[in-house]
């Protein structure tokens, strides 16, 4: 395959799968879609974006003709879609924004490929990145596998419950050539700090409080970005087309131990007397619908594909400390402008 359309490039994710194919591969030509929301930006792409094989074009996918014209302009091989609105308490304030980005563009992305790969599906593939939030919530004990049965509760994990259903709708029905792959939390450099490790990072930086929703005994998977970028090369390259593979490095964390993890780092990065950071926690009131427990078993993809998480988490998590704290300036520009005024609206009176 030689020319690739990556969407939601310059987000979180995006990025770290946008640096791994233009270094890895420099025989192809990588396409990066964005829109540059909020979530959006290129400063994610410096180190890359002056080399010969990466692009950026400047889109909204929720744009059906605009999608279709760059597909036939451009001819991709293939796709890899990231692009969505990801936060679920903002999906929770306005659900619509989650509906038309997360599943109208899936669907433009989705009409534009067949209709351009039509009798020539051989050598295509629509690769779809989507999230273990569709199959719902677990107990105490148990995990998500594959054939998980989908039960989604907040209008994001719904938004992306539907666009998984439309992507095989699209291979069971015109037999586009795809694949989906459901991830666990991912952390690391690049994230908005209003997903919960670079919130916290940002706001112990500036001795805020630290919204802890209910009582902070959620349980999240953990895995570092850039396990998963590596994942997403390897099912884009060897994973079977129809498939739909896991991805998760069985690493869960109830959200008041990973905090106080995050507090006792950040207190010695920083210098401060050990316990400094804790006192910041403050519980709040719950996220409605709020999942209790998430767990990812991934052994399809370790077995079938040999993958397996590079990071154990402390290590992972003090990585990412330290990106944040050195690129202070990433975090200070990404939260100036309208970030104090979604602060306010998430936050205050909660
Ligand atoms: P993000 O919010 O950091 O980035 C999303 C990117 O998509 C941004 O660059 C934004 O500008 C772009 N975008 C949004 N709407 C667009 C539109 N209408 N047209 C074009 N571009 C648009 O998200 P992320 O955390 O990097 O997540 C990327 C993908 O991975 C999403 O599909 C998400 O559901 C999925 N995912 C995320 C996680 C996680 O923990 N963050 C876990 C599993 C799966
Ligand atoms: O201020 C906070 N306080 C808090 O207690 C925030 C922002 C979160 N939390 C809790 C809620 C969750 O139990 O921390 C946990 C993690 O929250 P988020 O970072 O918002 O992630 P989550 O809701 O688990 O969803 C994430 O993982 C799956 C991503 O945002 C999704 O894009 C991905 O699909």
């Amino acid at each position: 395959m030689k020319k690739i359309l990556v969407t939601g490039g310059a987000g979180f994710i995006g990025s770290h799968v946008i640096r791994l194919f233009v270094n890895r591969y420099p025989d192809y030509q990588i396409y990066n879609l964005d829109k540059l929301t909020y979530a959006g930006n290129l400063e994610n792409l410096r180190d890359v974006d002056q080399k010969p094989n990466y692009h950026f074009i400047k889109g909204d996918i929720i744009d059906g003709d605009f999608i279709i014209g760059l597909f036939k302009k451009e001819q991709f091989d293939g796709v890899i879609h990231l692009a969505a609105e990801s936060h679920v308490d903002r999906s929770i304030a306005n659900p619509m924004e989650f509906i038309m980005a997360n599943i109208v563009g899936t669907v433009n992305l989705l009409n534009a490929a067949k209709h351009i790969w039509k009798g020539h599906f051989e050598g295509k593939l629509f690769y779809h990145v989507s999230t273990d939030e569709v199959y719902g919530s677990l107990g105490d004990t148990g995990f998500f596998y594959e054939d998980t049965p989908y039960d989604p509760h907040s209008p994001y994990s719904a938004s992306k419950a539907s666009s998984d259903h439309l992507v095989r709708a699209y291979h069971d029905t015109y037999g586009l050539p795809m694949i989906i792959s459901n991830c666990s939390n991912n952390y690391g450099p690049n994230q908005f700090p209003e997903k919960l490790i670079p919130l916290f990072i940002n706001n112990i930086r500036h001795d805020k409080p630290l919204p802890v929703y209910g009582k902070g005994e959620n349980v999240r998977d953990w895995l570092y970005v850039e396990d998963h970028a590596a994942a997403i090369d390897l099912i884009f390259h060897k994973g079977l087309v129809g498939e739909t593979f896991n991805i998760g490095g069985h690493n869960e964390w109830k959200n008041i131990d990973l905090i106080k993890l995050l507090c006792r780092v950040m207190d010695e990065k920083l210098g401060r007397t050990k316990g400094k950071s804790e006192k910041l926690i403050t519980y709040v009131t719950d996220r409605a619908g709020h999942d209790l427990r998430y767990a990812i078993d991934s052994s399809k993809l370790q077995k079938q594909l040999g993958w397996e998480p590079s990071l154990q988490f402390e290590e992972g998590i003090e990585k990412t400390v330290d990106w944040y704290l050195k690129n202070q300036a990433w975090l200070d520009n990404v939260t100036s402008g309208n970030y104090q005024k979604y602060y306010e609206e998430m936050y205050l009176n909660r």
